[in-house]
């Protein structure tokens, strides 16, 4: 299908696909069995500018936006997922300082996110505090002109390895979410230490990690936005990174395809290569079908982000609830063409449907997010009715 892709789009994907097949691919069998962070692939993406794809040329990126991320995402979660979260998830963390930082945060950290030179990393989830964002128990009591965080993050994306993280605490836990505020916080403040590596089913590449903060002291100056701003800083995030869940999820219902075709056409039985059987052409087709519907409303969510659209949960949440169940099962049916060859781990198609999975939980689960979508149908036919008189 024609996206009508711009000629510096299309460089771009073909740099990504180049890149993922010379430098990912021969790295990915090793990084998925070690669960080792790719810092060799982090300097080739960085030198590839991908870092800052998505960062104003005032702050020296590309001055391009979610869109051409995604693409990028896409053709490298093509062949690994987990080394393509180490560009990904450095965007979450980017982009609250994007959307809302000051002058001065944005001169202080974005050159250096932008040539990859430091990673960033986003910490909203803690044990209790899932799903119901708005219940986070971590404190940042005011003192003076400081804040002191108290209180642990977990499943943190790039834990461990960022540089700087952008921090949801409550400065008033008596008004809930509209009680919360972000905090950049600098690896090696006093206090803030890291916690236990998680080993994971999938995306083994990327570093996952938990944060503790004990009277950890961080200046007012890293104070993103107004006090009580931070679950709408979170949300605001969410709604330009979940198309990049997409993207990841795109890329590895694609790569599933790519590698189930290819086994089809070659797997022999009953004399004749099972790709002539019917029976697997409709599957095939089936998964195809999807690919395309899930790229359809990825792209056109992430161009309807970069033109600026403000709210847009309810299409951020669509692409990343469709593109993550299509991979899912994308990456499943895979592995069924593959018979039990697919089953065993000499074959590279079984670590799809382990890194499938994640894409349907984080950054919102499916099902909270299907409540989003719902919420934002049910208020836009409310207003409907109401313009209807
Ligand atoms: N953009 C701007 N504002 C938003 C928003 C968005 N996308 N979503 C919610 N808000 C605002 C609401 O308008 C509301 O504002 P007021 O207090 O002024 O009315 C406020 O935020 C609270 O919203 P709501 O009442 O809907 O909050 P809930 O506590 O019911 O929770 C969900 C909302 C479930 C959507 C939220 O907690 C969520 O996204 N959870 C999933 C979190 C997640 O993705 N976790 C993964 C880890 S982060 S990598």
């Amino acid at each position: 299908m024609d996206y009508f892709l711009n000629d510096t789009q299309k460089e771009l994907v073909q740099l990504a696909r180049k890149i993922a097949l010379e430098r990912v691919k021969p790295r990915v069998a090793e990084l998925d069995r070690n669960g080792e962070f790719p810092w060799d692939l982090v300097k080739v993406f960085a030198d590839a500018g991908f870092y800052g794809l998505y960062i104003p040329e005032e702050y020296e990126g590309v001055g391009l936006g979610v869109f051409e991320l995604a693409l990028v995402t896409e053709e490298l979660s093509r062949i690994d997922a987990g080394s393509a979260l180490a560009l990904a998830a450095s965007a979450l963390g980017t982009f609250p300082i994007i959307l809302s930082g000051n002058e001065e945060q944005k001169k202080r950290y974005l050159p250096r996110l932008a040539r990859g030179e430091i990673l960033a990393a986003f910490g909203l989830t803690e044990p209790s505090a899932g799903s119901d964002a708005g219940s986070i128990k971590t404190t940042a009591r005011k003192d003076g002109n400081r804040y002191i965080l108290n209180g642990q993050k977990v499943f943190i994306t790039n834990g461990g390895v960022a540089k700087v993280y952008v921090i949801i605490a409550s400065t008033d836990p008596s008004k809930g979410s509209r009680g919360a505020s972000a905090f950049i916080v600098e690896e090696g403040t006093p206090g803030f230490t890291y916690g236990k590596e998680e080993d994971k089913v999938g995306i083994r590449a990327s570093a996952t990690r938990q944060l503790h903060f004990d009277d950890c002291i961080v200046p007012e100056e890293n104070r993103i936005g107004p006090e009580g701003a931070g679950f709408i800083v979170a949300m605001k995030t969410l709604d330009r990174s979940r198309p990049g869940v997409a993207a990841q999820a795109l890329g590895i219902a694609q790569g599933a395809l790519d590698l189930a075709l290819e086994y089809a056409r070659e797997r022999i039985q009953f004399g004749t290569p099972i790709i002539n059987f019917q029976a697997i052409q409709f599957m095939l087709a089936d998964l195809g079908i999807k690919i395309e519907a899930a790229r359809a409303l990825l792209y056109q969510t992430a161009r309807m982000v970069d033109a600026g659209i403000q709210d847009v949960a309810k299409e951020s949440a669509m692409c990343k609830v469709f593109a993550s169940d299509v991979a899912v099962q994308t990456a499943i049916d895979a592995v069924q063409i593959f018979g039990g060859y697919g089953y065993m781990r000499d074959y590279p198609i079984e670590k799809f449907m382990r890194d499938a999975k994640i894409t349907q939980i984080y950054e919102g689960t499916n099902q909270i997010l299907r409540g989003v979508i719902a919420k934002h149908m049910i208020k836009q036919a409310a207003d409907a009715v109401k313009l209807l008189g």
